[in-house]
């Protein structure tokens, strides 16, 4: 009788012993991250939403907060504030623009919350502020663009390094990362290229609409236009619509070059509409899911995570259209 007693006794413990480890919730495994998105300016913006809203959802341990700061600073800030009075394990933060968040992310570090940065960074000052950053190099996707051109305008033999060559740029959001590495880039390989002029550059705020219009006022400003270099493909579509409207055919009379690699501007390259896009990739999700189990598991994470990313123009974009994701 003993003995059976023993054995109960032991069935008994190493069931709670089997509950306690089967259910073991990972204890401090499941993690609340708080997404601060720009808006929703452009396709780009959509699916890189998209992206980390599913990438976050596919993982049943973490929790996604996700806040919309419809193109204002101001609601980023709220956002950031209201994620650290929920006591957050992580933010994840695109900057709208460089500057005006050392504050919040100083109150960020004080409480303890790391801030991951994806797509958009701060300006240098405030980078000792969060851990780290992931998406493209901006100044490279600029360089690619003029290294393009380069290369283009010497096939169809219209750059003879003298006659001048009229650019007009359509920036990206004033004081945002990518507008401003964007410039910087084709200005770096403008320097090889000295009869190459910038005669207009205004900002689109990477929305078709605005490309459209400002495209509009160039085009009604002077005519001379060899070259549009839009720091987004939105824009880049927008003002394709500007050139048809003033009699002139882009891609032709006017170089069209683009940045993202939506799936409107490699219809608009199969077209002929729109010459080149460089790639830059808005499917960041998994990058940001991989990154954030590094950080809940205790791993160091590299001060930078890169895109890897390409270029298309005709050789290549009908090929690849079929299977672009966004
Ligand atoms: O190029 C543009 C978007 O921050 C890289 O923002 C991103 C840019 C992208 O609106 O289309």
């Amino acid at each position: 009788m003993r003995k059976w007693k023993m054995a109960l006794a032991i069935l008994v413990v190493a069931a709670l012993v089997f509950t306690m480890v089967g259910c073991a919730k990972p204890a401090g495994k499941n993690w609340v991250v708080g997404f601060s998105q720009i808006g929703s300016e452009s396709e780009w913006r959509t699916a890189d939403t998209i992206s980390v809203q599913n990438a976050f959802n596919e993982d049943p341990s973490f929790t996604l907060i996700y806040s919309d700061a419809q193109q204002k600073q101001e609601n980023q800030i709220k956002a950031v504030r209201s994620f650290i009075a929920r006591k957050v394990n992580v933010i994840l933060f695109t900057a709208l623009v460089e500057t005006g968040y050392g504050p919040v992310l100083q109150e960020a570090k004080q409480a303890g919350i790391p801030v991951v940065m994806i797509d958009r960074d701060v300006q240098e000052a405030d980078r000792g502020l969060r851990l780290t950053i992931m998406g493209s190099d901006f100044v490279k996707e600029g360089e690619k663009a003029a290294a393009w051109l380069g290369d283009y305008l010497k096939k169809i033999g219209k750059d003879d390094g003298k006659k001048a060559i009229n650019i007009v740029e359509l920036q990206g959001t004033t004081g945002s990362a990518p507008a401003i590495d964007r410039k910087t880039g084709f200005a770096n390989g403008m320097k090889d290229h000295p009869n190459w002029k910038i005669t207009r550059s205004q900002t689109g705020n990477f929305t078709t609409a605005e490309g459209k219009a400002v495209m509009e006022a160039f085009l009604k400003a002077d005519k001379k236009i060899d070259v549009l270099y839009a720091h987004n493909d939105g824009m880049a579509l927008g003002a394709i619509q500007a050139i048809k409207e003033a009699g002139l055919k882009p891609g032709k009379d006017i170089i069209v070059i683009g940045v993202d690699g939506v799936k409107g501007a490699f219809q608009a390259i199969v077209a002929g509409e729109q010459n080149v896009t460089v790639e830059c990739s808005p499917l960041l999700g998994p990058q940001a899911v991989q990154a954030i189990r590094d950080l809940r598991d205790g791993k160091k994470l590299p001060g930078r995570i890169w895109t890897i990313e390409s270029i298309f123009d005709a050789s290549n974009a009908a090929a690849a259209l079929p299977t672009r994701q966004y």
